[in-house]
Order: structure tokens, then C-alpha cells, then sequence
């Protein structure tokens, strides 16, 4: 009987010793895998992190950028600052609270230094767990000549945080309406 050599297929040592170095190769890729998955940070836990934050921004972004606290008489006509008897300056006025009934925040520098927020403004909680605070900066903006002065634009920035995990998000607020009230 004639046997072509070339042509023997594989021995049963050989096809055992292939399936051991396949798992042995896939053993090492899954345990990367496990490893990656389970320290990169909850994907919910981002995701409603970057709800609560957008939330925020919007809140403090749609208040008013007057020269003058709303509650200032001269506050729909006055062309600059100088013109108020209470101009809006950096942070809350006096009395002022998120969300209050009588003197509530009513301008976007109201909420600079704002922290440990768990509610929105109108006090209802957030997610248990997740606790914000809010900074507010001059900051031009813009190239060169075309830049929109510091006086003129605020940086908003809401950092949230869960546990040890931190999520910030920056947005920029223009005096486009300096006597645009509440
Ligand atoms: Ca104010
Ligand atoms: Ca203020």
C-alpha cells in the first residue's frame, strides 16, 4: 500500500499541545480584559454625573449678565456699572439664595463659590451620592482684537462629584444684554 508522507495530517499530541497554548493565550487576554473593565469608572455613574452637570449649567447660564442687581431701580436703563447703586459683583449679593423665594440668585456670578449643591433650584434632591459646586470667572474670549473682554464674559464651571469620581464641564457666559431682567 503506498502512503504519501506529505500528507500524514496532524497527530493527536500535536492538536493537544495547540489547544493548550490557545488557552493559555486566551487566559492572558481575558484576564486584561477583566482587568481594564473593572477599573474604568461605571459608565451610569458618568453618564449621570454628565446629566446633573449639563442641569446646572443651563440653570446658571440662562440667568441674567446685568450691569446692576435686577433689584436695583435703575437696573433696565443703566449703561455700565457705574450707574448702579447696587452693580453685580462677583458672588452673591446680600440675601441672596438658589432658588430663594424673596432675593433669589439673579445673575450668572451669583453662583460663584456654590458648593456641596445636592438639590436643583427648586429644592428637589438630586441622585443620592452626587454633590456639585460651581466657580465663575472673567475670562475674555476670543482671538486677539476680536476677543470678547474679561468684564464681558464669564466662565462657568460645574464640577461634579461621586465618590472619589470627579466630571467637569466649562461653558462661557457673554454680557449680551446688559438691562435684560428676570
Ligand atoms: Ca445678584
Ligand atoms: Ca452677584
Amino acid at each position: 500500500m503506498y502512503v504519501d508522507h506529505s500528507q500524514r495530517g496532524i497527530t493527536l499530541i500535536e492538536l493537544i499541545v495547540f489547544i493548550v497554548i490557545v488557552s493559555v493565550g486566551l487566559a492572558g487576554i481575558l484576564s486584561v480584559l477583566n482587568l481594564t473593565t473593572s477599573h474604568s469608572a461605571d459608565p451610569m455613574i458618568r453618564k449621570q454625573m454628565l446629566v446633573i452637570a449639563e442641569g446646572l449649567m443651563d440653570e446658571v447660564a440662562a440667568q441674567p449678565f446685568t450691569w446692576c442687581d435686577p433689584d436695583d431701580p435703575v437696573a433696565a436703563t443703566a449703561i455700565n456699572a457705574a450707574a448702579c447703586a447696587t452693580p453685580e459683583v462677583m458672588g452673591a449679593e446680600v440675601g441672596e439664595t438658589r432658588g430663594g423665594v424673596v432675593t433669589p440668585f439673579d445673575n450668572v456670578n451669583d453662583y460663584n463659590g456654590l458648593a456641596g449643591i445636592t438639590t436643583g433650584i427648586t429644592g428637589t434632591a438630586m441622585p443620592l451620592g452626587y454633590s456639585s459646586a460651581i466657580a465663575v470667572a472673567q475670562d475674555a474670549l476670543g482671538p486677539g482684537v476680536a476677543a470678547v473682554p474679561a468684564a464681558a464674559s464669564l466662565r462657568i464651571t460645574v464640577t461634579v462629584s461621586f465618590g472619589n469620581e470627579n466630571l467637569t464641564v466649562e461653558g462661557y457666559r457673554t454680557r449680551y444684554a446688559p438691562n435684560s431682567l428676570p
